[in-house]
């Protein structure tokens, strides 16, 4: 870890640079993750670097969709194992949800290092991709999958995702939750919901909003009302305004 001090005003984003770039020195995260981080600081940067009530909707409908799944399952790759492992371990305990590793730039070793560092964190039982078990509509790495994890699952969670896997599990009649800081990506467009704002701060919430929900039966009403284009239009006119305040 760098020796940023605590009193930098830049301090919690330098420090979440030092976590991905650790990831890289651990052979977790791909080069290729630092770039999608700068770009995701840049969207954290627009969308005022702190969870706007957009995300806020996007997370009690997502809690929702979870909860009331059948078959949820939490896809992680190089960034999100890197960032936040602690949030998403909680969210696999909240949901009863297994973890499985799906990564999109092939590095020899490199689904093997982030199972271990999951399991480091205190994650038990994580799948891993399979060839057995591919998803239809993609060619990419992003196919192989498990059969009792995302071939499987009716609602996969999946931050940070590439558009390309997106719209494969939407083709292939999944729901599918994602983060992303970008709401136009084609990911944000195509996912059923997307919480617009930085998975470091949304898992977090996630797993308290799917903890304060768990106890109920899950309110569906919710989901027939919930629009994934609203929030993205709405999470755009905040970024529009950014800076004209
Ligand atoms: O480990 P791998 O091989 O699966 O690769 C993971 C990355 C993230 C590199 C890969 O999926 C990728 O290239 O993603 P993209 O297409 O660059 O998309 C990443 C999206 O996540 C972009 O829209 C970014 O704005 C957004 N993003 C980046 N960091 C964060 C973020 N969204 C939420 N929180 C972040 N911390």
């Amino acid at each position: 870890m760098s020796d940023v001090p605590k009193t930098h005003p830049r301090y919690l984003s330098l420090t979440l640079r030092d976590k991905i770039v650790a990831g890289v020195a651990q052979g977790i995260t791909s080069t290729h993750g630092l770039i999608a981080h700068g770009r995701g600081e840049a969207f954290d940067y627009l969308v005022g670097e702190a969870t706007q009530p957009f995300a806020m909707e996007a997370i009690h409908a997502a809690a929702v969709m979870l909860l009331s799944a059948e078959h949820p399952i939490i896809s992680v790759n190089g960034n999100v194992a890197a960032l936040a492992p602690e949030g998403l371990i909680e969210l696999g305990q909240v949901l009863n949800a297994p973890l499985e590793v799906n990564i999109f730039h092939t590095e020899t070793g490199r689904e093997q290092k982030i199972r271990e560092h999951l399991q480091k964190h205190g994650a038990s039982g994580v799948l891993m991709p399979t060839t057995e078990a591919q998803l239809s509509y993609i060619d990419s790495n992003r196919k192989f999958v498990h059969p009792e994890g995302i071939l499987k699952a009716d609602v996969v969670f999946v931050p940070l995702e590439d558009g390309d896997r997106c719209e494969a599990l939407r083709k292939m009649g999944k729901d599918v939750v994602t983060v992303d800081l970008n709401p136009m990506s084609r990911t944000a467009k195509q996912a059923s919901i997307t919480i617009v704002d930085n998975v470091v701060r949304a898992l977090p919430l996630l797993c308290e909003k799917s903890r304060e929900l768990s106890s109920d039966v899950p309110a569906q009403d919710l989901l027939k009302r919930y629009s994934n284009a609203a929030v993205l239009q709405a999470a755009l006119q905040h970024i529009s305004r950014s800076g004209n305040d």
